[in-house]
Formats: C-alpha cells, sequence, structure tokens
C-alpha cells in the first residue's frame, strides 16, 4: 500500500532547463565555444558543480577550484534572475491536480531535487505548502544514482521506502529510486526512462488509481 509521493522538481513539476540553457548558454558564449540544446540534455538532473565540469569539458577548458565557484555562481545569479519572476502558469499540466488528489488520499508528499533553488521555485510556484518535506540540493551530500535524496524524503515522512513512489524524469533519478527500495513512475518516454515501473509522458496521465496499481 503507498503511503507516500516523492516528486522530483526540473522536468516533472516544472520545466526550468530553458532558464538553466540559457544562463549556460551565455556562459559558454563568453567562454568563447558553442554549447547547444542538446548538449543541454547532459545536464538535467546534474548537479550544478558537475554541470559546469561537463559544460567545461564540451570547451574543451578547465579551471583552478576558484575560477570555476565563480563561474558557477555568476551562471546561478543569471538563472535566479528568471526564477524569481516565475508564476503558477509554469506549473506543468496535471501537477497540481494530481497533488491535490493525493492529499485528499491522505497521501504524503515530499520533494527529492538536486537543485538548491528548489525552495525558490516552489515559493514562485506557491506550492510549498502542499509538501510535507523538502530534500534538495542544499540538503544532500551524493547526486542520483545515490538513493540518498529519496531515502532522507522517506525518512522526513516516516514512512518506508517500499511504501513510496518517486516521480522522476531523469535516468539517474530512476536509477536513484530503485537503488533506495522505491517504486518510481518515469516522466517521460520509456526508451529513456524503462527501468521504471510506469512510464507516463506527464503528471497529467497520472491520477490515484493508477498509483495504487503499481
Ligand atoms: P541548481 P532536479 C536539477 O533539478 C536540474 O535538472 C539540473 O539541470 C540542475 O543542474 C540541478 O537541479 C541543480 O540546480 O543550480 O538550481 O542547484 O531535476 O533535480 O529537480
Ligand atoms: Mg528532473
Amino acid at each position: 500500500m503507498i503511503k507516500a509521493c516523492i516528486f522530483d522538481l526540473d522536468g516533472v513539476i516544472v520545466d526550468t532547463a530553458r532558464y538553466h540553457f540559457i544562463a549556460w548558454k551565455a556562459l559558454a558564449d563568453e567562454l568563447g565555444f558553442e554549447f547547444t540544446e542538446k548538449d543541454n540534455e547532459r545536464l538535467k538532473g546534474v548537479s550544478r558543480m558537475t554541470s559546469l565540469d561537463i559544460l567545461l569539458e564540451i570547451g574543451g577548458l578547465n579551471f583552478p577550484r576558484e575560477k570555476k565557484e565563480e563561474l558557477a555562481k555568476r551562471k546561478n545569479e543569471h538563472y535566479r534572475s528568471f526564477i524569481l519572476k516565475m508564476t503558477p502558469d509554469e506549473i506543468l499540466p496535471g501537477a497540481t491536480e494530481f497533488i491535490k488528489e493525493l492529499k485528499e488520499k491522505e497521501i504524503r508528499i515530499a520533494l527529492g531535487s538536486a537543485s538548491k533553488n528548489a525552495m525558490t521555485i516552489l515559493d514562485r510556484l506557491q506550492l510549498t505548502s502542499w509538501f510535507d518535506a523538502v530534500i534538495d540540493g542544499t540538503k544532500v551530500s551524493k547526486a542520483k544514482p545515490d538513493p540518498e535524496v529519496f531515502l532522507k524524503g522517506a525518512k522526513a515522512l516516516d514512512i518506508a521506502p517500499e511504501k513510496c513512489v518517486v516521480f522522476e524524469d531523469a535516468e539517474a533519478g530512476v536509477e536513484a529510486a530503485i537503488a533506495g527500495g522505491m517504486k518510481c513512475v518515469g516522466i517521460g518516454t520509456p526508451e529513456v526512462l524503462g527501468k521504471a515501473n510506469l512510464v507516463v509522458a506527464g503528471l497529467h496521465e497520472m491520477n490515484f488509481e493508477k498509483l495504487s496499481r503499481l
């Protein structure tokens, strides 16, 4: 019997990939190399510093740690200028309705995201009060596919991992859920997320009945 749902943020509840792309691309332009939307796919679900490492690898560059921290800080300030203007209209289709249905059925809800900006985004989307626990990039030391973020979510909710379902759009996130002993619903395509127990195109295709059948 499922007792809790743990949601990834970017790609599941909201699509901030576009803002990440614009901010990383500006940095690449400044450093003098090309960064495409296809390259940006590699950064989804990945932490900020690892994203920077991937970006610099694409540009064939490397810098000392302090310089990398400065670049990551600059990218984040640019990115935040976009997310600070977000509105609830940007919540992906079906997310609010599904979360409300879960609440009515007394399912506990947590966020499990790699982003250190998750709280700002939830606030801007006016979703904060729906979450019983938020585990974000400020609270974890190991990136997905390590299950740390989801295990901490389950613990914060006081629900056993096998009674939790994770919603994830990244392959590493699906692997993290499975490694944590949880069920997983992939948001995307079966080609990429085939390891999940169920794959749907978005939360608009989810409801409590489908959840109960997992
Ligand atoms: P920040 P998620 C991830 O969010 C994004 O998909 C990824 O592109 C980003 O690099 C990461 O958060 C860190 O974000 O720079 O805001 O700390 O999918 O785990 O919700
Ligand atoms: Mg994601």
